[in-house]
């Protein structure tokens, strides 16, 4: 909870400012504010990586008063300079000119893919465990990097909704002792494309069409069908992409993935393969496509808010580096899967993931542009003891991150942006260009030289020189084509199929019939449909069953994969902090039962919302106020939610609501409350009751509903926990198989 401003009761997570607010415009001089307390900043490291030992708010305003860009103290900034108060504005007024150029240029081009995005501070801490095998020394024992991660989803556009369905980006820049380090992963093991030459194809599949831009932010459309169903080597992160992973509940609840194959060099130069893991603490957990479509409406920012209050709420996002070792042999595949097709997992069954180390999320931006939006990350920042491999999307990959900046960040010299700069001496000869912010000294940036003393120096291994690793390349003749290793594009779509449980597996066949069924052109899902029946012919049959077309003959060939129980998000209990639960409560409810509720919820790290009829104190003897009316709640921003009050109606109840909804319920019950309870009841949350049989009754429930828990204080609190830590009361889906 934010510290308690002046004589309110605390606020929940998302408020603006810790400090007190007047209700009259402010008018004695003050310096800035400070930020909040969970906001970081990048730290003041000067262009070139020396530690200036600065507060970071040295980098933000200065001073009581309102300047010019020059810091010329400004006496009015809410009147142009004009002939007379009915005359013409004069050009002469340059605090005007500024003002206005200066907000003509505030955009920034968006990310040409991942435009949509929100990142957060944090660090990272080296189990030691992979020492045998890198030399890279951020991953030594007990060592602490400074980290920024930049969650994002791919397809929409900057100002998208967070919730759509979709793959997300899931990036973390180490600046280490040694240089910068970017794992620029997804939230997804593959890709769409083996070869890094079809990105534009599939990025322009999937976008809006370009006629009347359209879609945003989603792939239910014929464009991208299309593409995919002629370009059969996406098909497996399709099915990636219309299973639970493209909705997530939150960042926190991701997994994140390399995708490739990297190859890691130890001291004595040995090499290995591996495949970088990340893996939530809270465990990989989603929502449901209805609650996805209803948050895309209600709150477009809540997995960003989700990030923030939980940060904000002290329930920091912890995920574990992982770590799949694979011998670096010549053939650089491992039990016959090639290690340098990105359309290709390796089940964890066959190689495990090791933990090399603890990233923690602790901090927000103070400045969203400055951090979120000019983080520029790449997938060739890599430092001593990490390389690449000769996966074709990979190594296209590595032209394509500095090029995008130039456009983006508008020159060379991005990496000088503060949140951008290494923390560690940087020494190169790279000079001038557009936004240089570095003052560099001596004039001989050229090598050899001898009128700056010959220097920067080249480094050996012995001053932790990257090297890039002598690795043999097989000879052979210049071609356009891969190996025949690539051409299998479907037996791992099946694995994944077959590894799903049934409720997992329904929402599939869910996903594909609602995206096919959103295409206009008939020829396409049909291509779809053949595609699907090479997965499995149940999907294939259903699917063709929703869309009203004849199912395709079952086409799968090839040896049956074995299920990789690691691939689906069910079957285990996982921490609950950070989980917000909803209390609906008015000043009938017992005042005491609620409080003792409220604190054995936040003793166990979740987040309690009280939601009331109205807004203000929902005691008029108590500090309690109300964080949410039944006007401005919906179920889905809660991952469980407690009925501390069966409401009547009142006379706001016809306030914001559809008078269809709930029309069948009790007509003893506040519709607002009965649907708010119908729809976590249908998303399988948990719910909490405090009170007896009869008012489970008269909120539909049956008293001993699966998930569902009433009693007092201490018994909710408890079952709230219990079935939190699952994620869902699973046993309230039936599955259709
Ligand atoms: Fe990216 N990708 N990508 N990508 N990518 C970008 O770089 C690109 C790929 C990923 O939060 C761009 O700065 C090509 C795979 C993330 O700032 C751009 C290819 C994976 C982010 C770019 C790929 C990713 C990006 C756009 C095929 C998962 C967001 C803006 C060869 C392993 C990073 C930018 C952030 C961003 C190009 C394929 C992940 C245009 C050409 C595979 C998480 O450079």
């Amino acid at each position: 909870m934010s510290p308690e401003p002046g004589n309110q009761p605390p606020l929940p997570p998302g408020a603006p400012t810790a400090l007190p607010t007047s209700l009259e415009e402010p008018t004695d001089p003050q310096p800035p504010r400070p930020p909040k307390p969970e906001q970081q900043s990048p730290d003041t490291v000067s262009p070139t990586g020396a530690d200036l030992g600065a507060e970071p708010t040295t980098m933000s305003q200065q001073g009581a008063y309102l300047t010019t860009s020059v810091g010329v103290r400004l006496r009015d900034t809410d009147h142009s300079l004009r002939a007379g108060p009915r005359g013409p504005t004069l050009l002469q007024d340059h605090h005007l000119r500024e003002k206005i150029t200066h907000f003509d240029h505030e955009r920034i081009p968006e990310r040409v893919v991942h435009a949509r995005g929100a990142g957060a501070h944090g660090v990272f801490v080296g189990y030691g465990s992979a020492g045998d095998l890198t030399r890279a020394a951020f991953l030594g024992e007990g060592v602490e990097t400074p980290v920024f991660v930049r969650f994002s989803t791919v397809i929409g556009s900057r100002g998208s909704a967070d919730t759509v369905r979709d793959t997300r980006g899931f990036a973390a820049k180490f600046y280490t002792a040694e240089g910068t380090f970017d794992l620029v992963g997804n939230n997804m093991p593959v890709f769409f494309v083996q070869d890094g030459i079809k990105f534009p194809d599939v990025v322009h599949a999937a976008k809006w069409h370009p006629d009347r831009e359209i879609p945003q932010a989603q792939t239910a459309h014929d464009t991208f069908w299309d593409f995919v169903s002629l370009h059969t080597e996406a098909q497996h992160h399709t099915i990636w992409a219309m299973s639970d992973r493209a909705i997530p509940r939150s960042y926190r609840h991701m997994e994140g993935f390399g995708v490739h194959t990297f190859r890691l060099v130890n001291a004595e130069g040995a090499t290995t393969l591996v495949k970088f893991h990340w893996k939530p603490r809270l465990g990989v957990h989603s929502l449901t496509w209805e609650e996805a479509q209803l948050l895309g409406g209600t709150d477009p920012d809540f997995h960003r808010r989700d990030l923030y209050d939980a940060i904000e709420a002290g329930a920091y996002p912890q995920w574990e580096l992982g770590i799949q070792v694979f011998p670096d042999t010549p053939e650089q595949a491992f039990e016959g899967i090639d290690l340098l097709d990105p359309t290709k997992l390796v089940p964890e069954e066959l190689a495990p993931v090791q933990p090399v180390g603890l990233l923690t999320l602790s901090g927000t931006p103070t400045n969203f542009f400055a951090e979120s939006e000019q983080v520029a990350f790449h997938v060739g920042n890599l430092v001593p003891g990490i390389d690449v491999t000769d996966d074709p999307l990979l190594q296209v990959r590595l032209f394509s991150y500095i090029d995008t900046q130039l456009t983006r960040l508008g020159g060379p010299n991005y990496n000088q942006l503060p949140i951008n700069r290494p923390h560690t001496d940087v020494n190169d000869m790279l000079r001038d260009g557009m936004h240089q912010s570095a003052v560099h000294g001596g004039v001989a940036p050229y090598r050899p030289n001898s009128l700056d003393g010959g220097c920067p120096f080249v480094a050996g291994d012995s001053e932790g020189a990257f090297l890039d690793v002598p690795q043999a390349v097989v000879a052979g003749s210049k071609v356009r084509e891969l190996s025949a290793s690539f051409d299998d594009h479907f037996s791992q779509a099946r694995l994944f199929w077959l590894s799903m449980s049934p409720v997992e597996q329904d929402h599939i066949v869910q996903a594909y019939t609602f995206e096919l069924g959103k295409c206009y052109d008939q020829t396409i899902r049909e291509r779809q449909l053949l595609c699907l029946a090479r997965i499995d012919a149940d999907l294939a049959s259903e699917v063709a069953a929703g869309l009203g077309m004849p199912a395709p003959a079952p086409a799968v060939d090839g040896p049956e994969p074995t299920r990789s129980p690691a691939l689906s998000q069910l079957g285990q209990s996982w921490p609950v902090e950070g989980r917000t639960v909803g209390i609906v409560v008015d000043l009938t409810s017992d005042a005491a039962a609620v409080s003792e509720l409220v604190d054995a919820l936040s003793s166990d790290g979740l987040v309690p919302l009280l939601v009331a009829p109205t807004g203000g104190p929902v005691w008029p003897d108590r500090r309690e106020v109300a964080h949410r009316t039944l006007l401005t709640a919906r179920s889905v921003e809660f991952d469980a939610i407690v009925v501390a009050a069966v409401l009547p109606p009142g006379p706001l109840t016809a306030q914001g609501m559809d008078a269809k909804a709930a029309a069948d319920a009790d007509p003893g019950v506040d519709p607002r409350l009965t649907l708010l309870v119908d729809e976590a009841y249908r998303h399988a949350k948990a719910i909490g009751i405090l009170g007896g049989a009869e008012d489970a009754a008269a909120l539909g429930l049956e008293p001993d509903a699966v998930g569902t828990v009433l009693g007092d204080a201490a018994s909710v609190a408890a079952g709230l926990v219990d079935g939190l830590a699952t994620h869902r009361a699973w046993d309230r889906f039936t599955p259709a198989r």
